[in-house]
C-alpha cells in the first residue's frame, strides 16, 4: 500500500552516468488555510503548463485512517493537527516522485475518515510535481525538497463561507458540526501551525484563484526554470539529453 510502483509506467531513461547528474522534477509546494483556493491555484497552474507533464499530490491523501475508538469520538479528533497525517509516507512518496519513479498514492474517504484499503491512485513520473495541503510547509524534511513554495492567502471569512458550503454539499456534514469543528480545531490550528508556516513561502498569493496576475507570473517563472535547466520531458521511450537541474 502506498508504495512505489513495481514497474514504473514512465520513469527517467537510464541515460545518466550517475544519479546526481540526473535532472530532477521541479517540486512546488502550495499551502494555505482550509478552503483558501489551493486546489484552484493548482488547477490553473496545471492548465497553463499543459505542454509539460505535471502531477498533483494532495496532502489530504495521506490522512491516517481513524481507529475504531477515534471514530466513536470523531468530534474530538483534530484533523487539522500535523499528527493527523502520515508524513513519513508523504515524504516517501515525494522522494520517489523526485527521483523519477511513480507512486501508488492512498485514497482517503472524507465521509468515513478511512483509507479505501483496496484502491490507490497511481501518480506517474513528471516534469513538475505540485504538492498541496494545509500543512505541507510544516515538516522541514518535506519543505526542503521543494523548489518553490506558494502560500495562498485568502481572508478567513471567505474561507469559512466556502468551507461551510463544501462540507455540507460535498462532504455530507450539517452546518452546526462544521461551525463547531471550525471553532474548536480548524481556526486554532490555522493560528498555531498554518499561518506561522507562511514565513517559509517564496510567493504569497492574495485572493487565491482569483489572482490571475500572480498565477501568470508563477507559471512564467516555472517555464523559465524548466527551460534554463533543460529539464527533460519525461516520456517513456524517449531519449533524454543529459543535464543537471539544481536550484
Ligand atoms: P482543505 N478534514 C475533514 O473535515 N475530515 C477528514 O476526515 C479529514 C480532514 C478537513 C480538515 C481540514 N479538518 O481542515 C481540511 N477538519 O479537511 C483540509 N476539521 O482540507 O485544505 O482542502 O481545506
Ligand atoms: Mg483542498
Amino acid at each position: 500500500p502506498g508504495t512505489a510502483c513495481p514497474s514504473p509506467v514512465a520513469s527517467f531513461a537510464p541515460a545518466y552516468s550517475s544519479p546526481s547528474k540526473r535532472p530532477q522534477p521541479f517540486l512546488i509546494g502550495v499551502s494555505g488555510g482550509t478552503a483558501s483556493g489551493k486546489t484552484t491555484v493548482c488547477d490553473m497552474i496545471i492548465q497553463q503548463l499543459h505542454d509539460h507533464r505535471v502531477v498533483l499530490v494532495s496532502q489530504d491523501s495521506f490522512y491516517r485512517g481513524l481507529r475504531t475508538e477515534e471514530l466513536q469520538r470523531v468530534h474530538e479528533y483534530n484533523f487539522d493537527h500535523p499528527d493527523a497525517f502520515d508524513t513519513d509516507q508523504l515524504l516517501d512518496c515525494i522522494r520517489k516522485l523526485k527521483s523519477g519513479q511513480c507512486y501508488q498514492v492512498p485514497v482517503y474517504d472524507f465521509k468515513t475518515h478511512q483509507r479505501c484499503s483496496d484502491s490507490f491512485r497511481q501518480v506517474n513520473a513528471a516534469d513538475v510535481i505540485i504538492l498541496e495541503g494545509i500543512l505541507v510547509f510544516h515538516d522541514p524534511r518535506v519543505r526542503d525538497l521543494m523548489n518553490m513554495k506558494i502560500f495562498v492567502d485568502t481572508d478567513a471569512d471567505v474561507r469559512l463561507a466556502r468551507r461551510i458550503r463544501r462540507d455540507t454539499v460535498e462532504r455530507g456534514r450539517d452546518i452546526d458540526s462544521v461551525l463547531e469543528q471550525y471553532a474548536k480545531f480548524v481556526k486554532p490550528a490555522f493560528d498555531d501551525f498554518i499561518w506561522p508556516s507562511k514565513k517559509y513561502a517564496d510567493v504569497i498569493i492574495p485572493r487565491g484563484g482569483d489572482n490571475h496576475v500572480a498565477i501568470d507570473l508563477i507559471v512564467q517563472h516555472i517555464r523559465t526554470k524548466l527551460g534554463q535547466h533543460d529539464l527533460c520531458k519525461i516520456y517513456p521511450n524517449v531519449n533524454v539529453i543529459q543535464s543537471t537541474f539544481q536550484i
